[in-house]
Parts: structure tokens; sequence; C-alpha cells
């Protein structure tokens, strides 16, 4: 019987419930965000539960160190990319800009057009998660998130924010624009916590 053990690897990596795609799905609530000059329209605000606020240009944020991260990609609507590879801001060089209060607890991230998503601190600066503008070894195209996007390799992909413009730091865990419409607060894929309820 024909035997090919990298498919059966692979199958180990697609959570309960999802099927892998080798496209690229592009998925969103509203608009792509259009930019024509990144320095009079765009910057990062870093702010609530930090020692000191900082808002970044662009060009300020490319000037941080970089690096690369890969994940496979788990859509809670039930698509999962793997292989992906990143590069970017690793997490830890832009939290160390603004010294986090110890009461910070929770995350949000905030989007271009008021979107956002909420995630734990602790997940928040895993090691491996990054503010992304390259998507296998490519500038990110504006429907991925270009300028600038969020990538948490562990969660549903939802909390991977694109266009991201903010990062707030909280005490206490807020919805964010999914979480409101009755996704998860949390939404590890492999206990497929998809909605409020799982
Ligand atoms: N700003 C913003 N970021 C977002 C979303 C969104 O609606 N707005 N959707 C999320 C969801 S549900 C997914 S699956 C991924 C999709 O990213 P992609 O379009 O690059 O595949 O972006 C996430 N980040
Ligand atoms: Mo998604």
């Amino acid at each position: 019987m024909f035997f090919n053990p990298s498919a059966e690897t692979k199958q180990d990596r697609i959570p309960p419930n999802q099927k892998q795609t080798t496209g690229f799905p592009v998925l969103h609530y509203g608009e792509v965000p259009e930019y024509t000059d990144l320095a009079t329209q765009w910057n990062l605000r870093i702010f609530g539960l930090v020692e000191e606020e900082v808002t970044l240009s662009y060009e300020q944020v490319m000037a941080l160190p970089k690096g690369n991260t890969t994940n496979d990609i788990h859509c809670v609507t039930g698509w999962s990319k793997l292989d992906n590879e990143w590069e970017g801001v690793p997490v830890e060089e832009v939290t160390k800009l603004v010294r986090i209060k110890p009461e910070a607890k929770y995350v949000m991230l905030h989007a271009e057009h008021g979107w956002t998503a909420n995630l734990p601190l602790k997940d928040f600066l895993t090691p491996g998660n990054l503010f992304a503008n390259k998507h296998n070894g490519e500038e990110l195209t504006p429907e991925h998130g270009w300028p600038l996007r969020f990538v948490v390799p562990h969660l549903y992909f939802w909390k991977s924010a694109k266009w991201v413009r903010g990062i707030e730091f909280m005490e206490k865990d807020k919805q964010g624009f999914w979480e409101k419409n009755g996704y998860n607060m949390y939404g590890d894929p492999w206990k497929e916590q998809r909605f409020a309820w799982d």
C-alpha cells in the first residue's frame, strides 16, 4: 500500500475540524486600508498600563531589530495553511520601549478602522510573536495586512490583527471585534475554542 510519511506528519498539524488549503485566503471585516504616504497617514501607538506611552512612525518601527517566525495558520472558519514564514519586529523589541506595568494582564490590539482583538498578556508576549511586514520573503500585500500585522502563531488567526495601529495594555480582559460577535475570548485551535461557549 502507498505510504507517504510526510503527509502523515502534516495531518498531525491540522487541528480538529480544520481543512488544509494551499492558497492564501483573504479574510477580514470591512475595507482594506489605503495609504499613499505612511509618514503622514500611519503611526503605531503603544499605550495603557505602561510606564511610558510611545507613538512610533513606520520608519521607527522598521528601524527596530528584525526577526523571523514560522506558523501554521488556523482560521476559525475552517481553513489551515501550513508553513508560513514571517519577518518583522519581534514583540519583545516593541514592549522594551514602554516598560509594561505589573498590573497589566491583557492586551487589546487596535487595527485601522477601529477593528480590535484581545488576548492575555502572557500570550501576547510568547516568544515567536511578531509584528510582520513580510510573508514568505515578500512584502505583505495590502489585503494581508500591509504595512504591519501582528502574528501570534498559537491562537486562531483572527487574533493576528492586520493593519495594526495600536497596542493597549489592560488590567482586565475586554472583548475585541469578533469576541463581541460571539467568538471565544482565547481561541486555542487545538481545543476548538471557536465561540464564546466552547
Ligand atoms: N484588522 C483586521 N485584522 C484581522 C481581521 C479583520 O477582520 N481585521 N480578520 C482576522 C481573521 S478572522 C483572519 S483568519 C486573518 C486573515 O488573514 P489573511 O487575510 O492574511 O489570511 O486576519 C485576522 N486579522
Ligand atoms: Mo479567521
